[in-house]
């Protein structure tokens, strides 16, 4: 088939305040398994993957390490690639918003839209959730300050900004969604973005002032204080690296094919990005595809939870492509899904071990035993013509399911020929036909084996790259364009050909024990679902990452406006006094407090509360009877130690 076709696949550019794990594995690796299949049906494909590194939450995680934001981001962001690379991901750019190219067209973007007419300048005032980078209207927070993401304290924010026009895009938004009802995948999260958009959409802040880790916003504007909202200049990603904005455009593989995301960005790709995109005059990607999440005991893998699986160490110990594999098969596309090493093995041992293996197995042994690894397909549509018509019928059904992003579907679609093959020679039984001198029929279910085997190798190729070409060694002949095109459009057959003998694909596993996912016993894990409300548990080197101090207040006094907050003055032995916001006020009166020991979190990020800075989080029980705070039996030092 020749290239007439541009397909460009992206993965999310993930951000470097964290080092990768199996739910940034699985985007990379759908990404990665629907490039190979594109390019192997000839399509000119361009899958990109990359890093995103500005914003607030990378100027923190940078300064908590002692760096300067770049040198952390230069840092992890190797991490990123060195771990595709190790992966053997075939992605062909790996773009860095902090690349000079990315910024210039990040900035004409800002550009364009305001010669549109698309910006404007006001004050934003609301709060931020510096964790997902995300504003949130009062009424979006959960008891008026947390972010209704992630759980995390807001930050109240106000400050002077550029807004984007996104309320003139919301009817055009619509439109575009009830005219492309597969423009997001899978269907049922349409459904919820049309809701969410139907409820009305607000102008958007663009620009930040308040930290400078960021893009700048063109000069053209003389405002140099203002850097662009890190998600604007994160969606840009996909245009700067085709060239957007530069003199190197690459321009023929825009529209995107699928923007693969996880559901947790859902908003900012199916709502921010069209808008942008309409503002910029470019046409809109053709599907946005978000997947569930990867959970460990119920929870959201994250660092901060300390429930993270480390991708590279469950590929070295099951191997790579078994992985990938499992995570493809395991879940459906847009579910979540709990990671466990017991699924892992079952599926190697079964699927792979069993049904592939040993079909590949029987097949190199009967070829060898019966004709002496020589085997010709003449009669196989003279023999097994009702077998061979299911086979097609499954294969064809293959590729639309993939680019529907059922991958899930397809493989287990893709198994189907594997059962019909196993069944096959449980039926007919070749020693039985060898035996009573049917030879030909003998070599056409053995031609029949090998034949189903080799498509089914062509079209797992992308998910098993390394596996499949052995595979279809033993069996002969090369995957590439040419053998897709004859074994599975124009359905030849393999010819006359010679089955060598390999290594087994798939040995017998058995659990391996990892470091970072090692499995919640049972028993612990009922315990801790019943006692600790699903909490992930923790190791005690995480319970130790947290410095508890004792510490007496020595001021406290009403936050103007708050009903729940009091502002406190807590001595922890330090040098000076920390300022502590405490949502207390429900429960004790600011005269009652000085002199009081209490327990205090000493070592959270600082955060801002109402406008005031917290640089502690006292510790206190609430029940159905009210809150206590929680104190030392008899007094201690302040400064003392908890743990
Ligand atoms: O959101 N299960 O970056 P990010 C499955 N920089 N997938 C997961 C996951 C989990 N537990 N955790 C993360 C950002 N992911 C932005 C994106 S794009 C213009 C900017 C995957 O590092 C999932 O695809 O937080 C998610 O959307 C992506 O990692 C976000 O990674």
């Amino acid at each position: 088939m020749s290239c007439e076709k541009s397909v460009y696949i992206t993965t999310p550019i993930y951000y470097v305040n964290d080092i990768a794990h199996i739910g940034h594995a699985y985007t990379t690796i759908i990404a990665d398994s629907i490039s190979r299949y594109s390019r192997l049906i000839g399509h000119d494909t361009f899958f990109l993957t990359g890093t995103d590194e500005h914003g607030q939450k990378i100027e923190e995680s940078a300064k908590a390490k002692g760096k300067s934001p770049k040198e952390y981001a230069d840092a992890i962001s190797a991490t990123f690639k060195n771990l595709w690379d190790d992966f053997e991901i075939s992605y062909d750019a790996f773009i860095r918003t902090t690349d000079e190219k990315h910024k210039i067209g990040a900035q004409k973007a800002f550009e364009v839209m305001a010669q549109k007419g698309d910006i404007y300048k006001d004050v934003y005032s609301g709060h931020y959730c510096i964790s997902c980078e995300t504003f949130f209207t009062k009424n979006q927070l959960l008891e008026e300050e947390f972010c209704p993401e992630c759980g995390k304290t807001t930050t109240v924010v106000e400050e002077e900004s550029y807004f984007f026009r996104l309320s003139k895009y919301q009817d055009k938004l619509l439109e575009w969604y009830e005219q492309n009802p597969s423009c997001i995948l899978p269907k049922s999260k349409r459904n919820e973005v049309i809701r969410f958009v139907e409820s009305g959409l607000e102008d958007l802040s663009i620009t930040r002032t308040s930290f400078d880790w960021g893009v700048k916003i063109p000069e053209s504007f003389n405002d140099p204080k203002h850097v662009m909202y890190v998600w604007l200049d994160a969606l840009m990603n996909y245009l700067t690296a085709l060239g957007y904005g530069s003199d190197e455009v690459n321009m023929r593989y825009w529209p995107a094919r699928v923007h693969l995301i996880g559901k947790d960005i859902l908003r900012f790709h199916a709502i921010y990005w069209p808008a942008f995109l309409m503002s910029l005059d470019q046409p809109l990607p053709k599907h946005i595809a978000a997947h569930g999440w990867w959970t460990r005991d119920g929870q959201k893998m994250s660092k901060s939870k300390g429930n993270v699986v480390n991708p590279k160490e469950v590929a070295d110990a099951y191997g790579l492509e078994n992985f990938r594999y499992f995570m493809l098969r395991e879940v459906p596309f847009g579910g979540d899904g709990d990671f466990s090493q017991k699924a892992l093995i079952d599926r190697i041992n079964s699927d792979l071990g069993n049904d592939l293996g040993n079909l590949l197995n029987r097949l190199i042994g009967m070829s060898g035993k019966y004709f002496e690894g020589t085997i010709d397909s003449k009669d196989i549509v003279l023999y097994y013509k009702d077998e061979l018509a299911q086979v097609e019928e499954s294969i064809d059904k293959l590729e639309p399911l993939l680019f529907e992003m059922q991958i899930h579907r397809y493989l287990e679609e893709l198994w189907r020929p594997l059962s019909i093959a196993n069944k096959a020679i449980d039926k007919h039984q070749p020693w039985v036909l060898m035996k009573e001198g049917k030879t030909d029929e003998a070599m056409a279910l053995v031609a029949l084996i090998a034949n189903i085997l080799a498509r089914v190798s062509v079209m797992l190729h992308p998910v098993m790259p390394e596996t499949t070409r052995k595979i279809a060694t033993a069996l002969g002949f090369e995957i590439d364009n040419s053998s897709w095109t004859q074994l599975i459009i124009e359905k030849s057959m393999l010819a006359s050909f010679t089955i060598t003998q390999i290594p087994p694909l798939f040995p017998r596993i058995e659990e391996v024990k990892l470091e970072q996912a090692e499995e919640t016993p049972k028993e612990e894990k009922k315990e801790a679902s019943s006692k600790e409300e699903g909490i992930a548990l923790i190791g005690i080197d995480d319970f130790f990452k947290t410095s508890i101090k004792i510490g007496t207040i020595i001021e406290a006094q009403e936050i103007e406006k708050s009903d729940r907050l009091l502002l406190l003055k807590v001595d922890i032995g330090e040098a000076s006094p920390r300022q502590v916001v405490a949502g207390i006020k429900e429960f004790y009166s600011p005269q009652d407090l000085p002199g009081t020991q209490i327990c205090l979190v000493a070592n959270l990020k600082p955060a801002k509360l109402m406008g005031n800075k917290s640089e502690g989080m006292i510790l206190a029980a609430k029940d159905k009877n009210g809150l206590s705070l929680i104190r030392p039996e008899a007094p201690k030092s302040n400064g003392t130690t908890v743990g």
